[in-house]
């Protein structure tokens, strides 16, 4: 459990002697999703704000990106540039996690059951995560150039702890455009006594759901082939 550890230490060493508070509510609209519709679900969304003129140095840090039930968690990870993240296998079966569209291109390979493979990334961008044996199996990690970074919870609102500053804010959410993430970026000053963001609103509009290939980019085969392919593998 050493990765839990190094995650928690991690995390307090930044939230911890930041003197200002930058909060808000985040609102989806235009959505095909029941949970946003019904029972007005805004979780999951990630507000970052990036120092304006520093260059923060690579992350040293690790974060974790558990595959269990056939399930990546959590789905959405915001990490800080330079951070490694582990992707421990807690299920009986093989995983292969990977990435080949965009952002940092990677391959951890087929490991087993109880084990675990590590990746660090260390250029900004959305990277679209699938696993080369189960199709259904996706998760994003954002890689940002900033330390100050929150995700909204089920009523959409965020709170993150930083020095006052001037900043460039963005949000990151699955299922927006990018044309609709780059027209909510804004420059703001945050002053010591902090700063309470009117709501943001992130419209799902325009957005779709790209199917995904395999790692050698062929369709996935028939789920009952893998336990051809991996004999004894339970699926
Ligand atoms: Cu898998």
């Amino acid at each position: 459990m050493i990765w839990r550890s190094l995650i928690f230490f991690s995390l307090g060493a930044c939230t911890a002697a930041f003197g200002a508070s930058l909060s808000g509510t985040v609102i989806l609209r235009d959505s095909h999703v029941d949970a946003v519709n019904r029972k007005k679900n805004f979780s999951g969304v990630i507000v970052y704000a990036r120092p304006v003129g520093a260059a923060p140095a690579l992350a040293t840090a690790h974060a974790t990106m558990e595959q269990k039930r056939k399930t990546f968690l959590p789905h959405i990870l915001p990490v800080m540039q330079g951070t490694t993240v582990d992707f421990p296998n807690f299920d009986p079966i093989f995983h292969n996690a990977f990435s080949s569209y965009n952002g940092q291109i990677f391959d951890i390979g087929l490991y087993p059951p109880g084990t675990s493979r590590s990746v660090r990334f260390t250029r900004t961008g959305v990277i679209r995560v699938f696993c080369n044996i189960h199709p259904t199996m996706s998760a994003i990690i954002l890689v940002l150039n900033t330390p100050y970074f929150a995700r909204t919870s089920t009523n959409g609102s965020f709170n993150l702890d930083l020095p006052p500053g001037e900043y460039d804010l963005g949000v990151f959410h699955e299922r927006a455009t990018e044309q609709e993430l780059s027209s909510l970026s804004r420059r703001i000053v945050v002053p010591e006594t902090g700063l309470r963001l009117p709501p943001i609103a992130v419209s799902e509009a325009g957005y779709l759901l790209a199917p995904h290939k395999n790692k050698y980019g062929r369709d996935y085969p028939p789920s009952q082939d893998d336990e051809i392919i991996y004999p004894g593998v339970r699926n």
